[in-house]
């Protein structure tokens, strides 16, 4: 489906079932990596979005700091548990980049949870795509350009979706307006999860074999 230049959209590309593991994989690391609220550099508003992280590093931002890449949870100060097996065979299957990710961002999105238009550009591998995986509820996405001031163009995120954003996507301003309530009964009390694959630091190039 044609979204946006460097921008691949697989609708339903995970089954009910596949769907279901993957949320059961999530909530299996809740206990070790409990979602929390980031504040906003600067203001120490916080967002709307709840947050956590698996991998080996993962995406945070607070009022003293700002936006990083840290290995640990910022509430509990342990390790980012696993990628879950199911999100790194999708890389694998739908990019064609030569290392794994090494960060999920995980967003949960609750009531009149929002995410505004921004870009992401924290991540040192901007020629890695970032792959993102919905979860629940639909949520409406805003696809916009270079500036904030470019058009946009709004998709709906169904529960299954897969998308990734590479080349000249891999800059673009986005956002999330909004989600619709009860559209989705995968997540036990409403709400939609975004889950994110990044790969954050450049890879090591692969050694040539001599002789
Ligand atoms: C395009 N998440 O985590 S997913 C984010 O649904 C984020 O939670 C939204 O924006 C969400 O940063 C949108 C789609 C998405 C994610 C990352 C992108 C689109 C992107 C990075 C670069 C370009
Ligand atoms: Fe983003």
């Amino acid at each position: 489906m044609a979204v946006a230049p460097g921008v691949a959209y697989w609708p339903g590309r995970l089954r009910p079932q596949e769907q279901a593991a993957l949320l059961a994989e999530i909530m299996a690391r809740l206990k070790d990596a409990p979602f929390y609220r980031p504040a906003m550099p600067g203001s120490g508003a916080l967002l709307s979005v709840e947050m956590t992280n698996f991998g080996p590093l993962g995406w945070l931002t607070d009022q003293a700091k700002g936006y990083r890449y840290e290995s640990t949870h910022p509430v509990t100060g342990a390790p980012w548990p696993q990628i879950p097996g199911i999100l790194l065979r999708l890389w694998t299957e739908t990019t064609a980049y030569s290392a794994p990710p090494e960060a999920c961002l995980v967003n949960l999105y609750r009531g009149p949870a929002r995410m505004g238009l921004h870009r992401d550009a924290d991540e040192e591998a901007l020629d890695a795509p970032v792959l993102s995986v919905s979860l629940g509820d639909t949520g409406l996405f805003r696809f916009g350009g270079p500036t904030r001031r470019a058009s946009t163009r709004t998709l709906k995120l169904a529960s299954g979706d897969v998308l990734a954003f590479g080349g000249p996507a891999r800059l673009m301003y986005h956002g999330i307006d909004r989600i619709q309530a009860g559209s989705s009964s995968l997540i036990a009390g409403g709400g939609r999860i975004n889950l994110t694959l990044r790969r954050v630091t450049k890879p090591q190039p692969e050694k040539e074999a001599t002789g």
